[in-house]
């Protein structure tokens, strides 16, 4: 087992991992910047280690500073929680040449993952069901003879991109090559990469995910799917799991080709495929070689702590579970609670005057917050999660508008009241299976 682990996150993942740490015994080294002091969990590390300034370039995605905080503290592994440099392939590298374990997949899986076209090339090869477009990279030449094969509209998307950033919805050929280059140019400014590829653009999609992890040796498992479809502007808003209406044949198909990917790939850690899902079937857009924030709903309808899980791998003890001992139980639901302004949707940083977390069967809080703590301006404005679990999605439902009404953070702005008043007395996501427009598509009436 792993002795003492860095952990170089910030906020709630920092918690749940620091609190995964302390279940199996490993020390403890949270990294902070001047702006994060009081962060909950810095004071329960057993040793904390200040990296820079507030600002993230200089703090949370400076390489060299997180690598000497793990030798200075004489720690063996590197935690990256999510976002900051999860899915950079070059601190993967960097921990891993500096003699140190990377939580997380080798750099190589995070290099081919980052890469959208060959991510896509290695799942067709497993066969894993893509969406229709180019294999390969597109440019003028090749451009027009492309779209009209997938038929209008088309979507371009940057092969360095990922989450909604870089892409272009084409709508007919008139607009295609302006469309190209400016979507070529913006890549460069935003990746230093300007590959593009093309897809069938779907109009009315569910983005539904599939949980997976591997022991790095070519053994691995699913922990079902989790819906995702609930967000603004590529901001997730609420998860759910499993996701609701997919005929179950489908279903078991999909994790299968998951599975078998993973497998293939002898993928290492906690890993997530995306997909989008319409006229009943799903088609592979990406994969995230990180940890999510969404990776609560999973835990509780498969009792499986998916951070223990990473450490363990990490630790290289394999995985504790099998395929077989997995069951998909009840339902579990994730509100996304943030500092924000419920209107205008602004971020509203400031001092937390007093917070009462829910609690109660089947509720689940996980959130680096307390009464006093101020919320700074310079990171995400992601407070905590609030989770329900219970037997059945309509109760689960039931069972998160009782615990909002029991959240109190007073002194700042939340978008708490966007799950009560808004999403969760919507009629048509009770009913379930809403595609990704369907939050914008109530926000504006
Ligand atoms: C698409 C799509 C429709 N058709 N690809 C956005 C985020 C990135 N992960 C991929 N995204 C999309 N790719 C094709 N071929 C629609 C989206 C999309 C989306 C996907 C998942 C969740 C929210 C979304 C919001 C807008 C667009």
């Amino acid at each position: 087992m792993l002795d003492k682990v860095v952990i170089a996150n910030r906020g709630e993942i920092a918690l749940r991992i620091l609190r995964a740490c302390r279940e199996l015994g490993i020390k403890t080294v949270a990294v902070y910047s001047k702006a994060d002091r009081d962060l909950m969990h810095v004071r329960l590390a057993d040793e904390s280690v200040c990296i820079g300034p507030a600002a993230s370039r200089d703090s949370y995605l400076n390489i060299p500073a997180l690598i000497s905080a793990a030798e200075v503290t004489d720690a063996q592994a590197i935690h990256p929680g999510y976002g900051f440099l999860s899915e950079n392939p070059d601190f993967a590298e960097a921990v891993e040449k500096s003699g140190f374990i990377f939580v997380g997949p080798r750099s190589e899986t995070i290099r081919l993952m980052g890469n959208k076209i060959s991510a896509k090339e290695a799942m067709r090869a497993a066969g894993v069901p893509t969406v229709p477009g180019s294999e390969n990279a597109v440019n003028g030449d090749n451009a027009i003879a492309i779209a009209r094969q997938c038929g209008y509209p088309i979507i371009i998307k940057a092969a360095a991109g990922g989450g909604g950033r870089g892409m272009r919805v084409v709508h007919t050929e008139s607009a295609l090559l302006n469309s190209l280059f400016v979507t070529q140019s913006e890549a460069m400014a935003a990746f230093g990469d300007d590959t593009v590829y093309i897809e069938k653009f779907l109009q009315h999609p569910r983005h539904v995910e599939v949980q997976i992890m591997g022991d790095g040796e070519g053994n691995a498992i699913h922990l079902g799917d989790r819906d995702c479809s609930l967000q603004r502007r590529h901001q997730k808003v609420l998860e759910e799991a499993p996701a609701p209406l997919i005929p179950e044949d489908k279903r078991r198909e999909v994790h299968a080709a998951c599975v078998r990917a993973s497998q293939q790939i002898r993928y290492r850690g906690a890993g997530t495929f995306e997909f989008l899902f319409e006229k009943g079937r799903f088609y592979f857009i990406e994969m995230n070689t990180r940890v999510q924030v969404e990776h609560p709903v999973t835990e509780l309808v498969t009792g499986v702590d998916i951070i223990r899980e990473q450490l363990m791998i990490a630790s290289g003890l394999g995985l504790t579970w099998k395929q077989e001992d997995i069951v998909i139980r009840g339902h579990a639901m994730e509100c996304r609670i943030n500092a924000e302004d419920p209107k205008t949707f602004l971020p509203c940083p400031g001092l937390i005057k007093h917070f009462h977390a829910p609690g109660g069967p089947g509720v689940r809080m996980d959130s680096h917050i307390y009464s006093g703590y101020t919320v700074p301006p310079y990171y995400d404005s992601l407070l905590g999660k609030l989770i329900s679990w219970a037997p059945d999605r309509n109760r689960c439902l039931n069972r998160m508008r009782r615990a909002l009404d029991e959240l109190v953070i007073d002194g700042i702005k939340t978008n708490s009241t966007l799950h009560r008043d808004t999403i969760l007395r919507d009629s048509e996501f009770a009913r379930g299976g809403v595609d990704i427009h369907h939050l914008e598509h109530i926000l504006s009436r």
